[in-house]
C-alpha cells in the first residue's frame, strides 16, 4: 500500500518537481507525436512549442499542485497549451487518443479553448495578451458579483495569468493596467514566464525592472523570483557574491547564448570574466559542467521551493505580478536558442531525452513513467488528491425570465439609438428579474449612445461609494454620476479592447461564478474595429453579451470620415458566435432586444450585435404582427411585392425614408414592386448557406427564409439593395434566385456634411435608388 506523499514540505516539493519533469516529458512528447510519429497526409507542418511548454512546467506544477484553490481560475499562455493537457491527462480528465490527436481534428487544441477542448478550460487563449487582461477583469466581475450579493466574499477565488514575457509588448495590457487601477481590482495574478524570449529573438534588456516600475505604479505588488535554490546557496558561498553580480549584469541575449552551448562555455566565460575575483575559480571547480550548467539555469522559475514560497507569501487580496525568471526550452537541447520557439526535438534527441528520464521504450504515454512502482503510486495519490480534482464543474443556471412583450417606444418619428434607451430605461425603471441582470459598460461614451438614462436609474458600480460632486453642487446636470456598490454600470475610459474583454468577462459570469448577467455593451459603431479581436476572442470563448454599435454609418456625418462605420455589416456577418441585426424602426428595436435577452441565454444562442442609428424616421404604422416572425428570421416585405413582380428594392436600417420615398415613386411604373427590409443580413445569409450545406450533409432540401421571401417575385426580377455600410452586405442577395443586383452602400470613406448632401454624395438617395432600379428593370 502505498504511503501518502507529501506529508512533510520537503515531500510536497519533492512529489511536485516529479510533477514537473512529467509535464516536461509529456508535453514534449505530445508535441513530438503530433509531428513526427503521428501519419501526416498533407506535408504541412503540425507545430507545437516544447520550448515554450519546458520554460512553464515547474511554475505550472507549483501552481495547480500547491497553490491553487478550488475557487481560482487559470489563464494558461497559448503555448504551453499541451502543459495543461498534460495535467488534466494526469488527472484522468484527458483521454490520451485525444492527446495523440494533439492539433488533429477533434484532437486536444493547439491551445487552450474553452469551446473546443474537453478539458476543463477557464480562459481560452491563442491571441497574445487578451488572455492575460481578461484575467483582470473578470476579478472585477467577481467583485461586481459579490457587491450584489450573488457571491459571497469568502468565495473569492484568484483570477490568475500565466503569461509569457512578451506578452508585456501587447498594448492591450496596459490599457487594462490603467482600467484595473482605477476600479481596484483584487485577486488577480499574473505570473511571467520571464524567459527573455519572444519567438523571433531574445527580448530587450532595456526593459529590465521596467515592468516593476510600470507595474507598482498601477498598485501591483511585484514578486521577483530571479534566482532558484541552488544558485541561493552557491551565492552565500566564497567567492559567491561576484557570481550572483555577474549573473545580474549578464545580457539576456548573452545568458541565452551560455544556456545553449552548456557547462563548458558556461566555464570558459565565467573564469574569463570573473576567474580573477577572490575564491571564483575555487568555487567553479566544485562543479562539474553538467553541475555548473545546471546551476547557472537554476533560475526562480524553475525552482519549485522558490515558487511555492512565493506563492504562499502572496496571501492577501492585492493585485501580484510574479515575475519568475525561466529558461526557454530548460531541461531539452533546445535550451536558450534564439529560434527554438517553434524548435522542435528531433527523433535522436527525444530519444535521447527519454533514457535520460528513464521512461522504458513503450512507455512514452504512461502517466506516471520512469519513476519506480512505489513512488508512480504515491505520486498518483498526490495528484488524485490535489485541490485541481477538486475542482467544481462549471454551472449552467437557469436562464433569467424575460417578459414576454417589451413596450414599444412611442413617437411619430424616431431613431433606433434612442428607441434602444428608451426600452432600456423602461426595464431599468420596471422591478422585473430581468433589470436587475443587466449590466451595462461603455468605454467613455455612456451618454451619446443612450444609456445615460438607465444609469440615471440604476446607479454606477464602484467597490466604494463615489460622490457625484456636481449633483452635490446643486449643479443642473442630465446624468446622475454617483457610483456605489449596487450600482449596474461599470464605465470604462476609452479603450475598445477593455469593453469587449469586459463583456467577454461579464458574458462568462454564469460559467465562471453561477450568476448570469446580462450585460449590454454600448461603443460607436466605427470604433468596434478597435477592439475587433478582443471582440472575436469574447466570441470565441462563447461569452453572451449585447454588443450596440451606435451611431453607425453616415449619421456620424458630421463626425467627418474618421467616425464613418463602413464595414461594421461584414464584420456583424463574419464573426461567428455574434448575430448582427440593424432594425430601422423603434418596435423592430424591441422586438430584436427581447429576442436577444432570451437568445444571448440559449445554450446554443450566442451574442448580439445591434447596429443602430441616431437619424428620426417616420416610424411604420403596422397593421398587424406578421411582420415580426420573418423579422426574426433577418427579412420580411415592407411593401409586399404583386406575386410574379419584376423588381424589388431590399435594405437595411436607417436608411428605410429614401427606400421608401423611391418606390412611393415607382410603383406606378413598376406594379407590385416590392420593399424587402433585411432586418438581418447576418441572419438571413446563414440561413441560406446553411440551408445549402444542409444538402451535401444529409439535411433536408428545404428552402431557406431568403428563398421564400424572394419567389414571390418573377424569376427574372431584379433587385436594388441599399445600406448605409458596404454593398457587399446585401449584394449576395442576387445569388439566392439567380436575379440580377445592383448594390448601392459606401465604400469610400466618408467626409462631413448632412444627410442630404452625403446620401447624394454616396448615391444612396432617392434619386440613386431610382436610377438603379430603373436601369436593371429597363435594362432587361
Ligand atoms: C496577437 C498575437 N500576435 C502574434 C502571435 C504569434 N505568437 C505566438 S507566441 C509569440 C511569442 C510569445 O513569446 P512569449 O510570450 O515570451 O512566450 P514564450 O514562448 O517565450 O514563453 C508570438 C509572437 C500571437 N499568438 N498572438
Ligand atoms: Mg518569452
Amino acid at each position: 500500500m502505498a504511503t501518502k506523499f507529501a506529508d512533510t514540505r520537503e515531500e510536497k516539493i519533492a512529489a511536485i518537481e516529479a510533477l514537473d519533469a512529467r509535464l516536461r516529458w509529456l508535453s514534449a512528447w505530445t508535441v513530438h507525436n503530433a509531428n513526427h510519429l503521428r501519419e501526416k497526409r498533407d506535408g504541412l507542418k503540425v507545430g507545437g512549442h516544447q520550448a515554450s511548454c519546458a520554460s512553464m512546467t515547474a511554475i505550472m506544477a507549483a501552481l495547480y499542485f500547491h497553490a491553487l484553490r478550488p475557487q481560482d481560475k487559470v489563464s494558461v499562455k497559448p503555448h504551453a497549451g499541451p502543459v495543461l493537457q498534460a495535467i488534466h491527462y494526469m488527472l484522468g480528465n484527458q483521454s490520451l487518443e485525444r492527446l495523440q490527436k494533439f492539433r488533429a481534428l477533434g484532437g486536444a487544441q493547439s491551445y487552450p479553448s474553452r469551446t473546443k477542448d474537453k478539458i476543463p478550460v477557464d480562459f481560452s487563449t491563442g491571441s497574445v495578451g487578451l488572455g492575460v487582461a481578461i484575467t483582470a477583469f473578470s476579478s472585477l466581475v467577481q467583485d461586481y458579483l459579490i457587491a450584489h450579493g450573488a457571491m459571497a466574499e469568502s468565495d473569492a477565488g484568484r483570477m490568475i495569468s500565466l503569461m509569457g514575457d512578451a506578452e508585456l509588448d501587447e498594448g492591450n495590457i496596459y490599457e487594462c493596467l490603467i482600467e484595473g487601477y482605477k476600479h481596484d481590482i483584487r485577486n488577480c495574478w499574473w505570473v511571467v514566464d520571464y524567459n527573455r524570449q519572444s519567438l523571433d529573438n531574445t527580448t530587450a534588456d532595456r526593459m529590465f525592472r521596467r515592468f516593476d516600475d510600470i507595474f507598482e505604479t498601477c498598485g501591483w505588488r511585484v514578486v521577483t523570483l530571479k534566482h532558484g535554490k541552488l544558485q541561493r546557496a552557491a551565492f552565500a558561498r566564497p567567492g559567491g557574491k561576484s557570481l550572483e553580480d555577474w549573473i545580474e549584469n549578464c545580457p539576456n541575449a548573452d545568458f541565452a547564448v551560455l544556456t545553449y552551448q552548456g557547462g563548458a562555455a558556461w566555464r570558459e566565460r565565467l573564469l574569463s570574466d570573473i576567474g580573477g575575483k577572490p575564491h571564483v575559480k575555487k568555487l567553479l571547480e566544485s562543479y562539474d559542467d553538467e553541475g555548473l550548467a545546471e546551476l547557472m539555469t537554476n533560475l526562480g522559475g524553475h525552482c519549485i521551493a522558490s515558487l511555492m514560497d512565493a506563492f504562499d507569501g502572496a496571501d492577501d487580496d492585492r493585485p501580484t505580478l510574479f515575475i519568475a525568471y525561466t529558461v526557454k526550452g530548460f531541461g531539452l537541447p533546445l535550451a536558450g536558442h534564439k529560434e527554438n520557439h517553434s524548435g522542435m526535438m528531433n527523433p535522436a534527441q527525444i530519444e535521447q531525452l527519454r533514457q535520460s528520464m528513464g521512461i522504458a521504450a513503450g512507455q512514452e504515454w504512461e502517466p506516471y513513467a520512469g519513476l519506480g512502482g512505489n513512488i508512480a503510486a504515491r505520486l498518483k495519490s498526490f495528484v488524485d488528491e490535489s485541490v485541481l480534482a477538486k475542482k467544481p464543474m462549471e454551472l449552467s443556471p437557469n436562464p433569467v425570465a424575460v417578459p414576454a412583450h417589451f413596450p414599444v417606444p412611442t413617437g411619430e418619428t424616431q431613431s433606433t439609438q434612442a428607441a434602444f434607451g428608451h426600452v432600456l430605461l423602461d426595464l431599468a425603471k420596471s422591478s422585473h428579474e430581468l433589470a436587475d441582470r443587466i449590466i451595462t459598460t461603455a468605454p467613455d461614451v455612456t451618454q451619446t449612445t443612450n444609456l445615460g438614462g438607465f444609469v440615471n436609474q440604476r446607479g454606477l458600480f464602484r467597490r466604494s461609494q463615489v460622490a457625484d460632486i456636481f449633483r452635490e453642487a446643486k449643479i443642473p446636470s442630465a446624468q446622475k454620476w454617483a457610483a456605489h456598490a449596487s450600482g449596474q454600470h461599470i464605465e470604462l475610459g476609452i479603450a475598445e479592447n477593455n469593453f469587449f474583454l469586459l463583456l467577454t468577462s461579464l458574458g462568462l459570469a454564469a460559467p465562471h461564478f453561477g450568476t448570469r448577467l446580462i450585460p449590454v455593451g454600448t461603443v460607436y459603431d466605427p470604433f468596434i474595429s478597435r477592439g475587433l479581436d478582443a471582440l472575436n476572442y469574447g466570441c470565441y470563448s462563447d461569452a453572451r453579451f449585447l454588443l450596440v454599435g451606435t451611431p453607425s454609418g453616415l449619421t456620424l456625418g458630421p463626425e467627418g470620415g474618421a467616425h464613418q462605420s463602413i464595414n461594421t455589416p461584414l464584420i456583424g456577418m463574419g464573426q461567428p458566435g455574434l448575430a448582427y441585426f440593424e432594425p430601422a424602426y423603434a418596435d423592430e428595436v424591441a422586438l430584436f432586444m427581447r429576442w436577444a435577452f432570451e437568445y444571448l441565454q440559449e445554450p446554443d444562442g450566442s451574442s448580439v450585435y445591434l447596429r443602430l442609428s441616431t437619424r428620426q424616421i417616420s416610424q411604420e404604422s403596422r397593421t398587424d404582427e406578421t411582420w415580426k416572425e420573418d423579422a426574426l428570421k433577418g427579412a420580411y416585405w415592407l411593401r409586399p411585392p404583386a406575386q410574379g413582380a419584376e423588381a424589388a428594392i431590399a435594405f437595411t436600417g436607417a436608411i428605410a425614408p429614401e427606400v421608401l420615398a423611391a418606390w412611393e415613386e415607382l410603383q406606378y411604373d413598376i406594379p407590385g414592386l416590392g420593399v424587402l427590409n433585411v432586418t438581418s443580413p447576418d441572419l438571413l445569409h446563414r440561413d441560406w448557406s446553411a440551408t445549402k450545406a444542409a444538402r451535401w450533409t444529409g439535411g433536408q432540401a428545404t428552402a431557406c427564409h431568403a428563398d421564400t421571401l424572394l419567389s414571390q417575385l418573377s424569376p427574372n426580377a431584379s433587385i436594388v439593395t441599399v445600406i448605409d455600410g458596404s454593398p457587399a452586405a446585401l449584394s449576395w442577395l442576387g445569388g439566392v434566385r439567380a436575379m440580377r443586383v445592383s448594390p448601392l452602400g459606401t465604400d469610400r470613406f466618408g467626409q462631413t456634411g448632412d444627410l442630404p448632401d452625403l446620401y447624394r454624395t454616396y448615391r444612396l438617395d432617392k434619386d440613386a435608388i431610382i436610377d438603379a432600379v430603373a436601369e436593371l428593370y429597363l435594362r432587361r
